[in-house]
């Protein structure tokens, strides 16, 4: 549980601990009021990460009936005309890190992008609000490094120095992650709710 001052309280639902430490982390610089809830939401079968988010922040509103913040984030190869996609949770559990690895033998064109979708829904705010990040990047020839989770071992950053990003501290992946860009905007926006309605909460 975490608190603070800053907009208005709300839940941070995710399975995934990776996600929930990364959240902690960023949300941390901004002072805001929240908890994470380790529920899976369903996902719904679409090509859009967005659909997919919304959809999950109604489910999760309607199971905890408190503001709530979902995200849907994968992984777009490009060589692999976008694949895995909104199926990223999917590939990961099924063939995962070698299964791709696989698929890209003698591919010399790697580059791929990670893509963050965050989902947040209160009936106060009238429809769900969304926020993107994109990080632009390569897939490795081998899995390098222990750290993050899911695809990290395998994903270069292109603005970074050529480790991946299971190579580098969380702080330097918060830098410039999709997840972090998507963060940072929804921090942004939620920060700025007390501003215009004083009596939200
Ligand atoms: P929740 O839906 O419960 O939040 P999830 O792990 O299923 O957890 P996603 O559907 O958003 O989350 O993620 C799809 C997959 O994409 C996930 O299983 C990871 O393997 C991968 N992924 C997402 N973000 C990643 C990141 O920052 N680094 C590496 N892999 C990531």
């Amino acid at each position: 549980m975490r608190s603070g001052g800053r907009g208005i309280r709300f839940v941070v639902v995710t399975s995934n601990p990776g996600k929930a430490r990364e959240f902690e982390d960023l949300f941390s610089r901004y002072g805001l009021s929240f908890r994470v809830e380790p529920i899976k939401t369903p996902e719904i079968q679409a090509m859009d990460l967005r659909l997919i988010a919304e959809e999950s922040a109604l489910y999760a509103y309607d199971v905890l009936r408190e503001p709530v913040m979902v995200e849907d984030a994968g992984l777009f190869i490009d060589a692999l005309g976008g694949f895995p996609g909104p199926f990223s949770s999917y590939a990961y559990k099924t063939i995962g890190i070698r299964g791709i690895l696989k698929l890209m033998e003698g591919v010399e064109d790697r580059r791929a992008r990670f893509t963050s979708v965050i989902a947040f829904y209160t009936p106060m705010i009238g429809s769900v609000k969304t926020f993107a990040g994109e990080v632009e990047g390569y897939i490795s020839y081998e899995p390098r490094g222990s750290g993050g989770f899911g695809f990290d071992p395998i994903f270069i950053p292109a603005e970074g120095d050529g480790r991946t990003f299971a190579e580098l501290s969380m702080e330097e992946k918060n830098r410039f992650s999709h997840r972090a860009r998507a963060a940072r905007k929804f921090a942004e926006w939620i920060s700025s709710i007390e501003a215009i309605s004083p009596a939200y909460e």
